[in-house]
């Protein structure tokens, strides 16, 4: 491509978009500078959605590995580019394939409901898929008497035991990044802004100590929706800190507090727009998922997509 000269690296980006017809979507986790030049903001499941319904052929995920398996998965003739191959997820590494296929050994009538954050061959390996968005709609819809093996979030299974009283077998999965967020600084913020409302994601490490404080535990397009429609001025915002530059943006008359300023991913850091710009030069990296496990996979995610 000839080399252009650009004011700013943000018009360098729309203008290789443009060029290459592609899209560029930005998990509500990313650095603020990339969400501002992305086409489409959200979580893994509305990206994936707006991804398979773009008519665009190239899509720049700007998030993780897993959920640009996943558009892989679900769009498989579109171009899925990932600015940074290491940028990983810590929880999805906690499971693999070969461990599920024991556990569901040990429960051989048990049927695996896989949290969206999983690898393509883990998925492969589930019957369902579920995201922080909809994991009871999708609990809800396995019949009753059926055993289900939860992986890998121990804290979003706990919620789901707690909500649906149903007796789910959890693996210890967690988020280190939400584990880093502090009960006793929740309380302390409590304190210090008393007409706060108090927002957590279920992957919050602090659940089981902090869960009675909160006014909405929910996933964070349901965090956004929440403190859009809320009347309150102030929120508490516990999960990954990224999302406090959409919620700030989105609501200028309204105040957000980190529940934990050390809550940062760093996997969903790895990308900048300086990687953008090559991804979208290079074509680069392009995210494939072997055949076979990709069709394994799109069963348990069209479940999910089905039940919404
Ligand atoms: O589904 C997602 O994107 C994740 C991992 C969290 C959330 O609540 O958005």
């Amino acid at each position: 491509m000839a080399k252009q000269l650009f004011s700013t690296i943000e018009e360098e980006v729309q203008a290789l978009k443009t060029e290459r017809g592609a899209i560029l979507l930005a998990h509500n986790y990313q650095a603020g500078e990339i969400q501002d030049v992305a086409d489409c903001l959200g979580d893994s499941l509305l990206l994936a959605q707006s991804a398979v319904k773009s008519e665009a052929k190239i899509i720049l995920f700007a998030g993780v590995r897993f959920m640009a398996e996943t558009t892989k998965i679900l769009a498989p003739e579109k171009m899925v580019l990932l600015p940074d191959l290491e940028a990983g997820c810590s929880l999805a590494d906690m499971v693999t394939p070969e461990q599920v296929r024991e556990w569901k050994k040990g429960h051989p009538h048990g049927v695996v409901l896989s949290y969206i954050n999983t690898s393509a061959a883990v998925k492969a390996e589930s019957d369902y898929c579920c995201t922080s968005t909809n994991a009871e709609r999708v609990l809800a819809a396995i019949p009753e008497d059926k055993e289900v093996l939860f992986i890998p979030d121990f804290f979003l299974g706990s919620y789901l035991k707690m909500r649906t009283k149903r007796p789910l077998h959890l693996w210890k999965g967690y988020c280190p990044a939400h584990a880093m967020i502090d009960p006793a600084q929740i309380v302390a913020l409590k304190t210090e802004h008393p007409k706060a409302e108090f927002v957590m994601h279920p992957e919050c490490g602090c659940l089981t100590k902090s869960m009675h404080l909160a006014d909405r535990v929910t996933s964070t397009d349901g965090m956004i929706r929440y403190v859009h429609h809320s009347p309150s001025k102030e929120f508490i915002v516990a999960t990954e800190t990224g999302i406090l530059h959409r919620m700030r943006k989105e609501n200028p008359d309204k105040t957000f507090y980190a529940a934990g300023e050390q809550a940062v991913c760093s996997h969903m850091k790895r990308n900048t727009l300086e990687k953008i710009v090559h991804a979208l030069e290079a074509l680069e990296y392009q995210i494939e998922v072997p055949q076979d496990i990709a069709r394994h996979a799109r069963l348990p995610l069209q479940r999910m997509m089905a039940i919404g």
